[in-house]
């Protein structure tokens, strides 16, 4: 078989489709060039030094670690020189990071969680990094936190990476999803997957289950169903996953199907969910609707919310299609 590099899949992208242009290109490289170094800073872990905690806080008062930071240095420096973005927004930043003077700019805007599913680091198990492109308004030169507030819908691409057994980076442009496998011994990401599909049906379902007693009344509901298996309302068995690293969990669904679930509850009543509307929610969204699943906050579509901040939380329920349109089901029942 022969082996396509990313390199050569955006190329191909670029030439023959017109599905991206070499600005979008050089930005997809740059930032899995950008997840290779993360992947082999994760890799190094104890014997460079890179668990525990870095001793600070991000803007919504989260502890940082260690790989948090480096993560997101990593990022920054790797897209600044380029000329392909006009400016990045990270989770774990208060405001968009401007592109220094002396490089040039692009009409490109990149948002990022640096590495998703932090909790894990220590512990060995998968996390992951989170992207998601968006077109800088016209006329904007300097993009504050508005110019970013753009529907998910909007996203001309959004991709992630996850480093597991394997460090994987799986890429939507908008026209189905597709997924590479870094070689580590060559250190190319090879195209492993195209096309991938998110069956419509599951016996699987993801939910920290410790937050039961929050949740509300629709959400219980549907867990309550599938947990009662055979002799309850479904009449079959469901299984349960929860890795606590998004990136994983979708993963998961993108190979095999499920339903996650972190949705609103009443334990912070201020915050409307756990995670987050810009780096988290719409691109994860964007490629689990491209992959022919559904992500909805129970009420409406990710990807049709208008953003009014950019760290801003959302209930977030997608994966396999029937599974999701049931519990928006039962929202609006
Ligand atoms: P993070 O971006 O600070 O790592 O938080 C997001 C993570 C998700 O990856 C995961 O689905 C969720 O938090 C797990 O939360 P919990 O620890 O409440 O189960
Ligand atoms: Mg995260």
């Amino acid at each position: 078989m022969r082996r396509v590099t990313l390199m050569q899949y955006l190329i191909e992208q670029e030439r023959q489709k017109d599905w991206i242009n070499a600005d979008l290109r050089l930005l997809i490289e740059v930032v899995s060039r950008a997840c290779k170094a993360i992947s082999i800073a994760i890799g190094k872990g104890e014997l460079a030094g890179m668990l525990g905690g870095a001793g600070s806080e991000n803007v919504q008062g989260e502890a940082q670690k260690k790989l948090d930071v480096i993560s997101n240095e990593i990022l920054l420096e790797a897209n600044e020189w380029g000329g392909h973005l006009a400016a990045m927004a990270s989770e774990e930043m208060d405001h968009p990071h401007q592109i220094p003077h002396r490089f040039p700019r692009g009409e490109y805007l990149l948002l990022f969680d640096p590495l998703d599913g932090s909790s894990n680091i220590d512990v060995n198990i998968s996390v992951g990094t989170i992207f998601s492109v968006l077109r800088c308004p016209e006329g904007v030169t300097r993009p504050d936190d508005n110019a970013f507030l753009q529907p998910g819908a909007s996203q001309v691409c959004a991709g992630y990476a996850v480093y597991g057994p394997s460090t994987l980076l799986v890429l939507t442009l908008g026209h189905g999803v597709a997924c590479f496998t870094l070689d580590r011994e060559t250190g190319s990401f090879i195209l492993t997957q195209t096309d991938m599909r998110i069956p419509e049906d599951t016996g699987e379902f993801a939910i920290n289950a410790s937050n039961m007693r929050f949740w509300e009344p629709p959400v219980k509901r549907y867990i309550d169903e599938l947990l009662a298996g055979k002799t309850g309302p479904r009449g079959r068995d469901f299984n349960m996953r929860w890795v606590a690293s998004m990136v994983a969990d979708v993963h998961r669904i993108l190979t095999r199907g499920g339903i996650f679930l972190y949705p609103r509850d009443t334990k912070d009543p201020a915050k409307a969910g756990k995670l987050r509307l810009m780096y988290e929610a719409n691109p994860m969204a964007f490629i689990v609707e491209q992959a022919g699943g559904a992500a909805t906050n129970g009420r409406e579509r990710i990807l049709d919310l208008r953003p009014t901040g950019l760290h801003q939380r959302v209930a977030v329920i997608l994966g396999s299609k029937n599974e999701v349109e049931r519990v928006s089901g039962y929202h609006a029942a």
